[in-house]
C-alpha cells in the first residue's frame, strides 16, 4: 500500500472534532493512541451481537466470545513473533504485566541479589521493582544516561555482574523518545545469566519487534498505545519462566481444582488470567493490530520519521527552545521547553488553539530530575498526522512565548 495520509486521517473519526473553535491537532500519541473506525466498530460488533463470559460456557454466544478472544490471542502471538499462544498472558496493561513479573521475582531473589533498571524509565518500570527489593533485600542498580538521553552502555556493562538476576528496560523512553539498544542489552545480560524484561509501551506502535529473534524474557505492552482499546495489554514470557513463576492473582479461571484443602492452577495462559477479563479489549486489541498491519510498519517508521525530522527542524528556529533528548535513534517524540516559561503554560496556551500536547513529568521523574528540570512539553506523533499540523504547533507555541516572556 503506498502510504497516504489524508485517506488514512478519514479512518479516525476523533480527527473530524475541533477543540475550543480549531480542528484537533492531536500530538499526545505517547500517551495513548487514537482508535480508527476498525477498532471501534469491532467493539460495537462484540457487545451488539456476540457480549458473553469466555471459556464457561457451552451456549452459543460464550463459545463464539470464546473464539473470537483466542484467535486475537494468536494474531497478537503472530504478530510480535512469539513462539507460543500461552506464552500470551492479556493483562490490563504495561503496569499490571510489570507487576505480575515484580510479584512473582519475590520468589526467586535473595538479599543482595542485584537487579538493574535505566535511568530512562517510566514509574511503572520502577516502583514495582523497588517494592521488589524492599521485600527481598535485592539492590536496585540505575544504568545512567547522558545529555543527549542515551543510556550510558560501558556503564551498564561494569554494572553487570554474576550477582544481577534481571535487567529491566524500556524500548523507547516515554519522555524523550529514545530507542534504547534492547537486543545489545538482552545479550549481554544473557552472558552474565541474567533475565531481561522490556517494556514496549512506547515502542509497540513504531515498530513490529521479533521477540522470538530479541530472545527477550519478558516483553510488556498496552493495547491503547497501538490503536487499542485502554485497559487490556500482554505480557509475553518465555514458557520456562512462566511455569516457574507463581500466579499472580487467585480467583475463577486460573484453576484446575480447588478443595478447601488445595487448589491446583490451570495451565498457562490462564494461571495468569484470574477473574472474568477485558474480553472487548482483548478482541479489539487484535483489530488493532490487523489495522496497523494493513497500513505497514515500515511505511510507519519512514513517515514518523520524517515527522519528527520536520518538528525537530521548525521548533529549533524558535530562539531559547531546547529539546531534550537528542538522540540519533528516536521514535517521533519532541520534548522541549523555552526558557523560563513553564511547560504546563505552553500546554495550556495551545490547548486554546486546539492542540493538544502532554506536559509535566510524564511518569519519569529520574528523568527530570537529571536534566534539573520540572518537567517539558512533550509533542508525540503519530502516522495519521502531518506536516501541516506541526505548522500549527510551532505557530502556537510561537504565540505561546510571546505572551509568556
Ligand atoms: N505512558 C505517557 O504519557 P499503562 O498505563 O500501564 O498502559 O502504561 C504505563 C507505561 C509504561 N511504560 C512506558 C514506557 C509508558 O510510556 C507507559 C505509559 C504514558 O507517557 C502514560 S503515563
Amino acid at each position: 500500500m503506498t502510504f497516504n495520509v489524508e485517506k488514512i486521517r478519514q479512518d479516525f473519526p476523533i480527527l473530524q472534532r475541533k477543540v475550543n473553535g480549531y480542528p484537533l491537532v492531536y500530538f499526545d500519541n505517547a500517551a495513548t493512541s487514537q482508535k480508527p473506525q476498525a477498532v471501534i466498530d469491532c467493539m460495537v460488533d462484540y457487545y451488539s451481537h456476540y457480549n458473553a463470559n469466555i471459556h464457561r460456557g457451552v451456549h452459543t454466544l460464550s463459545q463464539e466470545a470464546t473464539d473470537a478472544y483466542e484467535a486475537a490471542r494468536r494474531k497478537i502471538q503472530k504478530h510480535f513473533q512469539i513462539l507460543h499462544p500461552e506464552e500470551v498472558i492479556f493483562t490490563s496493561g504495561t503496569t499490571h504485566g510489570i507487576n505480575l513479573v515484580a510479584h512473582g521475582f519475590a520468589n526467586f531473589l535473595k538479599k543482595g541479589d542485584e537487579v538493574l533498571v535505566s535511568a530512562l524509565e517510566h514509574h511503572s518500570n520502577i516502583v514495582p521493582w523497588q517494592m521488589l527489593c524492599e521485600k527481598t533485600g535485592a539492590i536496585l542498580k540505575v544504568i545512567p544516561m547522558n545529555e543527549a538521553g542515551e543510556l550510558v552502555m560501558d556503564a551498564f556493562e561494569a554494572l553487570l555482574s554474576e550477582k544481577t538476576q534481571l535487567v529491566f528496560i524500556n524500548h523507547v523512553s516515554n519522555a524523550l523518545g529514545t530507542i534504547n539498544p534492547i537486543a545489545e542489552i538482552i545479550d549481554k545480560a544473557h552472558a552474565k545469566g541474567a533475565a531481561v524484561l522490556v517494556d514496549g509501551a512506547q515502542s509497540c506502535a513504531h515498530e513490529k519487534p521479533n521477540l522470538a529473534e530479541l530472545d527477550v524474557d519478558f516483553y510488556v505492552t498496552s493495547a491503547h498505545k497501538m490503536c487499542g482499546p485502554t485497559g487490556v495489554g500482554i505480557l509475553y514470557g518465555k514458557k520456562q519462566w512462566l511455569e516457574k513463576l507463581p500466579p499472580y492473582q487467585g480467583g475463577g479461571e486460573m484453576i484446575k481444582e480447588v478443595t478447601f484443602e488445595k487448589t491446583t492452577y490451570a495451565e498457562l495462559p490462564h494461571k495468569f488470567e484470574a477473574g472474568t477479563p477485558n474480553i472487548c479489549g482483548g478482541i479489539a486489541f487484535g483489530a488493532a493490530v490487523d489495522y496497523l498491519n494493513s497500513i505497514g510498519f515500515d511505511e510507519i517508521e519512514a513517515y514518523e520519521k520524517e515527522l519528527l525530522h520536520y518538528a525537530t527542524q521548525e521548533l529549533l528556529k524558535i530562539e531559547g527552545l531546547k529539546i531534550y533528548g537528542t538522540s540519533k535513534k528516536k521514535t517521533s517524540v519532541v520534548s522541549f521547553n523555552i526558557k523560563d516559561i513553564h511547560p504546563y503554560d505552553i500546554g495550556t496556551i495551545v490547548d486554546k488553539l486546539g492542540i493538544a500536547v502532554r506536559t509535566g513529568h510524564h511518569c519519569a521523574q529520574p528523568v527530570m530530575q537529571f536534566y534539573k528540570i520540572p518537567g517539558t512539553v512533550r509533542a508525540s506523533f503519530s502516522f495519521y498526522n502531518t506536516k501541516e499540523e506541526i505548522d500549527k504547533l510551532v505557530e502556537a507555541v510561537k504565540k505561546a512565548k510571546s505572551m509568556l516572556s
